[in-house]
């Protein structure tokens, strides 16, 4: 076995230009190498020679002095005219003995191992490593076999001492896992090249305050028990000690865990995304400085298509404290604070009759679904962020009651999270996210032109879950995204009802076979 010394397999980038958005290859390559990138593969299958070459030396140049070696990707001629330190082939590009005799004994050669099969004939060629190929499916490269998955990788490196590069839906979350079952290195694309720090620059929100401030209250503590008015036609008193603010960036995660704690399942990381939607829409109930009921009222802005539109969510008191007025209070004052022409929620039946003494209207139901995750990514899927933003706003704002460009941007790249585009011809026909839960995954949005967009964008995003089961909430009145979960043999588990105080959004049902989220429309 020729193993080259000095080889440093441990964290591998695969370029993929198209995902680096505003920054040059060269840039996300060099930002790489400084946070620890060990080897990288120029990888760029739609380039002719010479474009390889070009790009082929200017990473050459930036590489070499890190001491980080440049493999390349098919391309022995390229490998040759860069004077790269290798190549990496695949099972049908050029034999691997060839290529050691027209680069030489220390030529970093790899070789992508797909099968178990492929092994025997493997281990007798003159090569440095192996790409176990892929380990989960990934929508950054589709016409792969199922994935040989923690269990195959396992078994491979028992039956190999050969070094092995795993690659394949590999990220920060599950990199650990994958380095356990035996790997001496993880190969990424995505992981790095579509990382938000290395494409565009996220919007601010529009309001900011410091990190970590409390913000101000909006109702002064009460010294004395206040009486007042629910907006449920309740009068209730509320104790000393009670007052209600705008939650600072930490407090929604407090928010988020109270959530958790009903089983209402959220997303890992929906804070994230939900803060960028309107860091002044998330109000805080604390008795004696202590969180104990959160609620949130998110504003979207009006644009040339439509007035602003509010969406209420996360309405929680803690269990032990309810009965007291604390809820309702909170209620008002984000009420009070949303001030937009309509207002959504989604509520759960118990409740739907208590909202429409605020003027609420039951618009639509929507059932949550529960099905399996996994199955094949299908072809024709690509990463969204190989679609231009504004084209994703765009499709966005058809399925939505407004823009909500801020909170995509979050929601679209957030660790973990998988979002997946359709295009039919020059347009987009449709686009998905799922992310991890505490419990499993959800999908959502899933909005597309029609069913059999819907269709291959929920297989590829159930096979791009990190974990089962997958929910999806469909709007009941789209009897095409009914057909759809129920088709892949989903069952329903919860409802809500989305009602909205106000005139009813104008937005394209048709297309919406998955909505966002329960807590922010
Ligand atoms: N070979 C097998 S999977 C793959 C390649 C090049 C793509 C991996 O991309 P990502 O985005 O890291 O899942
Ligand atoms: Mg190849």
């Amino acid at each position: 076995m020729t193993r080259r010394p000095g080889f440093d397999l441990s964290l591998y980038l695969v370029t993929d230009r198209k995902l680096c958005g505003e920054r040059s290859l060269a840039d996300v390559a060099g930002l790489a190498v400084r946070g620890g990138a060990s080897v990288v593969q120029l990888r760029e299958k739609s380039l002719g020679f010479r474009d390889m070459v070009t790009l082929g030396r200017a990473l050459k140049a930036l590489l070499a002095p890190h001491g980080v070696p440049l493999i390349v990707n098919d391309r022995v001629d390229v490998a040759l005219a860069v004077q790269a330190d290798g190549v990496h082939l695949g099972q049908s590009d050029m034999p691997a003995t060839l290529a050691r005799q027209l680069l030489g004994p220390a030529a970093l050669i790899g070789l992508s191992l797909e099968r178990t099969d492929q092994l025997a004939e493997a281990e007798g060629l003159d090569i440095d490593y192996y790409g176990v190929s892929p380990i989960y499916p990934t929508p950054t490269k589709t016409d792969t076999g199922p994935g040989w998955g923690l269990g195959g990788l396992r078994d491979l490196r028992a039956a190999t001492a050969r070094p092995l590069v795993a690659i394949g839906g590999i990220g920060a979350h599950n990199a650990a896992e994958v380095i356990r079952a035996g790997a001496d290195g993880i190969a990424v694309v995505s992981a790095i090249c579509a990382a938000p720090g290395s494409r565009e620059r996220e919007p601010r929100p529009a309001r900011r305050r410091a990190p970590g401030a409390c913000p101000p209250p909006l109702t002064a503590t009460p010294t004395k028990e206040a009486r007042m008015t629910s907006p449920h036609g309740i009068s209730t008193t509320v104790d000393d000690g009670y007052a209600i603010r705008r939650m600072a960036r930490h407090e929604l995660d407090f928010a988020l865990a109270l959530a958790e704690a009903e089983g209402w399942n959220p997303g890992l990381r929906d804070a994230e995304a939900f803060w960028r939607a309107d860091a002044d829409g998330f109000f805080l109930g604390a008795q004696h400085g202590e969180p104990v009921a959160a609620v949130s009222a998110v504003r979207y802005a009006a644009d040339e298509q439509g007035p602003a539109f509010g969406f209420i969510g996360l309405y929680l008191v803690r269990p032990d404290l309810r009965g007291r007025g604390y809820g309702l209070r909170l209620w008002n004052a984000a009420l009070q604070a949303l001030a937009a022409p309509t207002i959504g929620l989604d509520a759960v039946v118990a409740q739907q009759r208590a909202y429409t003494k605020d003027g609420f209207a039951l618009a639509l139901r929507n059932s949550r679904y529960e099905g399996a995750a996994g199955g094949e990514m299908p072809p024709g899927l690509h990463r969204l962020v190989e679609t231009p933003f504004a084209e994703v706003l765009a499709y966005d704002r058809r399925c939505f009651p407004a823009r909500r460009e801020a909170f995509l941007t979050s929601w679209l790249s957030l660790p973990g999270h998988v979002a997946l585009g359709l295009r039919r011809g020059e347009s987009l026909a449709g686009y998905g996210v799922v992310r991890p839960c505490g419990v499993g995954s959800k999908i959502g949005p899933l909005f597309a032109d029609d069913a059999a967009a819907a269709h291959s964008l929920f297989h590829g995003l159930c096979a791009a879950a990190q974990q089962g089961p997958v929910f999806l909430d469909v709007p009941l009145p789209n009897a095409a995204a009914v057909r759809l979960a129920e088709s892949h043999g989903m069952r329903q588990v919860f409802e809500t009802g989305r009602m909205y105080r106000g005139p009813a959004p104008a937005y394209d049902l048709e297309r919406v076979f998955g909505v966002t989220s329960f807590e922010l429309g």
